[in-house]
């Protein structure tokens, strides 16, 4: 018989975030994160909605746990609230133990039903009085040291009965998406000249920056600390989209594309693996680009235990020539372009940035594979949205085969990467176990595997791609 192209170990599962599903924002103690502020500006949500109620896990973290019990998972990567562990988030305010023990328990809880927990520490909801106090993501002195208590207080609570930790969610997205374009929290946008700070064309970079250094100080503490007595692992997750040149002729094209990853993804990554930011930013950017000191890259370079990827899709990137401006998206020379009628690189989804390219997919994987001299992946998010999906019938609703087969072409990509590329990937991690608040488009575009019925006492109901990741894994992997 063949060998299958997973091991019998490969750790699978479904991915969800704090913010996006748990609702009772003021419940035992939590106070306000930049969401729950950013929601209450008017036209920032699509829907005016907030994560106010979401999918109501807070109270219904059973329900959660039989849904991922039902579709087979082996693992749960969740985030936790910083805002319901330590409300007023920093150093010398108090820890809520009602808010850590909801997660102590919900870690219980997975294990008891054989389920390996992945936390993320922090998925954009920093707490709001950070922000307030003292500029939150802009002040490295303050941020990196608070962000390094939370952790240490979570790893002592958590870290015995937890084996896989991630910092950090997609740093680029808090970075341009919050200070840049402005669509995020906190909703800095470039053309502010002036902030708090400084010149706001610097802030997205700076963010970046001071992520970088609060993601090697909580990893320096986990493993100073922690690792060796927990025997854990640590890692960071990023975003991670594929692009193809618009013109594959034009090497001016073929270049940029190299550029935008670099922008996108080894500004992080590339600090963490090889110790500088990619040439090409700094090219472009000078010195609204900050630099490492010493001490910060011997903190940040080899801070990963593991490579987490986030992948959605796959875009053409067309060059553009003339100097950068701060208002071009993310600071960029390359824009977004608008697919080629009839060659799109996959069909469009309900969220006007994901279209569909499992290639692509397979193609990022060997791309970071070999930049970064094979590191071990788990892919922390993969799915899609789908277009129109919100205003079908609950019963054709349900009969999501759209999804069911993004899902079979993106597992098959990483079952070929895997077997056929040598990429060392252990895990992957659907997005998402259940609809949930999707951050500025609200709660019209859906990513679960399971519908909730928010106008219906939050019921649950697995759509058919719940069941079929199982049967789709079941296929690839090696039996016990
Ligand atoms: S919004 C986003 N997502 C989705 C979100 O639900 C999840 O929390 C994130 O980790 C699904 O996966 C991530 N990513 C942002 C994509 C970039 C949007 C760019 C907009 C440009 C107009």
């Amino acid at each position: 018989m063949p060998k299958a192209p997973l091991p019998k170990d490969f750790l699978w599962g479904f991915a969800t975030a704090s913010y996006q599903i748990e609702g009772a924002p003021h419940e035992d103690g939590r106070a306000d994160s930049i969401w729950d502020v950013f929601c209450r500006i008017p036209g920032k949500i699509a829907d005016a909605s907030s994560g106010d109620v979401a999918c109501d896990s807070y109270h219904r973290t059973h329900e959660d746990i039989a849904l991922l019990k039902e579709c087979k998972a082996k693992a749960y990567r969740f985030s936790l609230s910083w805002s319901r562990i330590i409300p007023l988030g920093g150093r010398n305010d108090p820890v809520n133990e009602k808010g850590l023990q909801y997660y102590v328990q919900l870690v219980d809880d997975l294990h008891a039903a054989g389920i390996e927990p992945m936390i993320t520490l922090f998925h954009w909801d920093l707490p709001a009085e950070l922000d307030r106090r003292y500029g939150g993501l802009l002040n490295k002195e303050e941020f990196v040291k608070d962000y390094e208590n939370y952790a240490r207080v979570v790893f002592k609570a958590m870290g015995s009965k937890v084996k896989y930790w991630i910092t950090y969610n997609e740093p680029w997205c808090s970075s341009i998406l919050g200070y840049s374009t402005g669509l995020f929290a906190p909703g800095h946008t470039s053309d502010r000249t002036k902030s708090a700070i400084g010149d706001s064309s610097r802030e997205p970079w700076i963010v970046g920056h001071n992520l970088l250094i609060a993601h090697g100080a909580a990893v320096k503490a986990y493993r100073d600390d922690f690792k060796e007595k927990d025997g854990g692992q640590i890692g960071i997750t990023l975003n991670g989209d594929w692009v193809e040149p618009w013109d594959a002729d034009d090497p001016a094209d073929v270049e940029a594309c190299d550029r935008k990853i670099e922008f996108a993804i080894c500004w992080f990554g590339d600090p963490i693996y090889l110790g500088k930011y990619p040439d090409s930013m700094r090219k472009q950017l000078g010195d609204r680009l900050p630099q490492f000191t010493e001490e910060e890259i011997a903190l940040v370079k080899g801070s990963n235990d593991f490579y987490g990827m986030n992948h959605y899709c796959a875009n053409y990137i067309k060059h553009k020539d003339g100097p950068a401006e701060p208002e071009d998206f993310a600071g960029n020379l390359e824009m977004l372009m608008e697919n080629k009628a009839g060659e799109s690189i996959g069909p469009e989804t309900q969220s006007v940035w994901l279209r569909p390219y499992p290639t692509g997919f397979r193609k990022l994987m060997k791309w970071l594979s070999d930049r970064y001299g094979g590191p071990v992946i788990y892919v922390t998010e993969n799915g899609t949205s789908v277009k129109g999906e919100n205003d079908l019938p609950l019963d054709e609703l349900l009969q999501d085969d759209f999804r069911c087969e993004y899902f079979r072409g993106y597992i098959g990509a990483l079952a070929d990467a895997r077997s056929k590329d040598g990429v060392d990937v252990r895990g992957y991690m659907a997005w998402s176990l259940m609809d949930n608040f999707e951050w500025a488009e609200g709660y019209e575009t859906r990513f679960g595997v399971t519908y909730v019925d928010y106008n219906g006492g939050q019921k649950r109901h697995p759509k058919k791609s719940a069941k079929a990741i199982a049967d789709i894994f079941d296929g690839l992997m090696e039996k016990e």
